[in-house]
């Protein structure tokens, strides 16, 4: 019996040994931005480390909830991506960690600036701008001219030919509502967002849905980050991405490491290895065709030019704040979701 025991006590030792070398621990992440590039990172990195990464795709409001729910009990660990202003109302709340990270001093002062208002809790990888994306089959069909600005949305022309995100659950959507209160002042903003109400078919989850959906031709026009809509075009569709004429709102998308991460230092090594050059070089193979924070890494041809498009002086600091984005948020949800169609 004791002889049984021990043989294979040796047996499973040898066979555990004969094993490839088990991941020197995991990785929680929450990853916002478009599930290709997510999944392209999960890959590269572990392909990189010894880590297992347990990833979880999300929106940018939905992640900024969940880390809020885990506050005294954190499971994720870092939450790559997604637009900046959860992030900053996520540091301001203290739910995420100051880390300097040696790779600062390599990134866009875009980027460096983000990390700076939020004392280090958070930091820019990538930036983009918000305008909209049209199919243009549907268009033509349809005989509508390719609205140009923001007040052409409102036109009834388009009534049930627009599609834009919920700000709730959408950091995408949240940059619009920001950038039409920046450009127009609150009030006219409201009164602007129940105008475009009245065209909108469908507030999505995720901010990207949109332009996905006038792509397979379900409507005409999607309201998103400009390079969501390049996406689609470099996938083959018919859709053309629009600058609006009267300026338009960027987002600075970022990277927090969560207060009381369970695998700190895993956490570090991701967050160092996401700021490289080498690792931002990379998106464009995900069909992502953001502005990347490192200096160095390429920047995608087809990467919407930054200085060729009127950006507004986005007010992060502002839009960030905790206190801004709720209000802003409960007053979109009396006036605007309580009647959405
Ligand atoms: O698809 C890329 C991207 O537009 O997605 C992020 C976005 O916040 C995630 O989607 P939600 O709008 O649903 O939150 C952007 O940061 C990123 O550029």
């Amino acid at each position: 019996m004791r002889t049984t025991f021990l043989v294979t006590t040796f047996l499973v030792g040898l066979a555990a040994s004969a094993l490839p070398a088990k991941a020197a621990g995991s990785l929680n992440l929450i990853c916002a931005s478009d599930v290709k590039w997510c999944e392209l990172m999960e890959r590269l990195f572990e392909k990189d480390h010894d880590i297992d990464v347990n990833m979880v795709r999300m929106s940018s409001g939905e992640a900024y909830a969940r880390i809020r729910a885990e506050a005294r009990n954190p499971k994720t660990d870092l939450w790559w991506a997604g637009t900046g202003d959860p992030h900053l109302q996520a540091a301001e709340d203290k739910l995420t960690l100051e880390y300097k990270s040696p790779k600062l001093a390599e990134l866009q002062p875009w980027a460096q600036k983000q990390a700076e208002v939020s004392g280090y809790r958070t930091v820019g990888v990538y930036s983009g701008a918000l305008g909209w994306g049209y199919n243009t089959q549907i268009l033509d069909k349809k005989g509508l001219a390719a609205p140009a600005c923001w007040k052409d949305l409102t036109d009834a022309k388009y009534k049930g030919e627009i599609q834009i995100a919920n700000p709730n659950s959408s950091g995408t959507a949240y940059t619009a509502l920001a950038t039409l209160v920046q450009l127009m002042g609150e009030d006219q903003a409201f009164d602007y967002l129940k105008a475009l109400n009245a065209n909108v078919t469908q507030y999505t989850k995720s901010g990207s849905a949109p332009v996905k959906a006038a792509a397979r031709g379900e409507t005409g026009i999607g309201i998103v980050f400009m390079h969501d809509a390049v996406a689609m075009t470099k996938q083959g569709f018919p859709v053309k991405t629009v600058a609006p004429c009267e300026g338009t709102g960027f987002e600075v998308g970022s990277m927090s490491i969560v207060k009381g991460a369970k695998n700190l230092e895993n956490a570090k090594v991701f967050y160092d290895w996401a700021l490289s050059a080498e690792v931002q070089s990379h998106a464009a193979e995900a069909d992502s065709y953001q502005l990347p924070s490192n200096r160095t890494a390429a920047v995608p041809p087809e990467a919407p030019k930054l200085g060729e498009i009127k950006l507004i002086d986005y007010d992060f600091a502002k839009f960030g704040n905790a206190t801004t984005r709720k209000s802003l948020l409960e007053r979109w949800d009396r006036e605007i979701g309580a009647s959405a169609n």
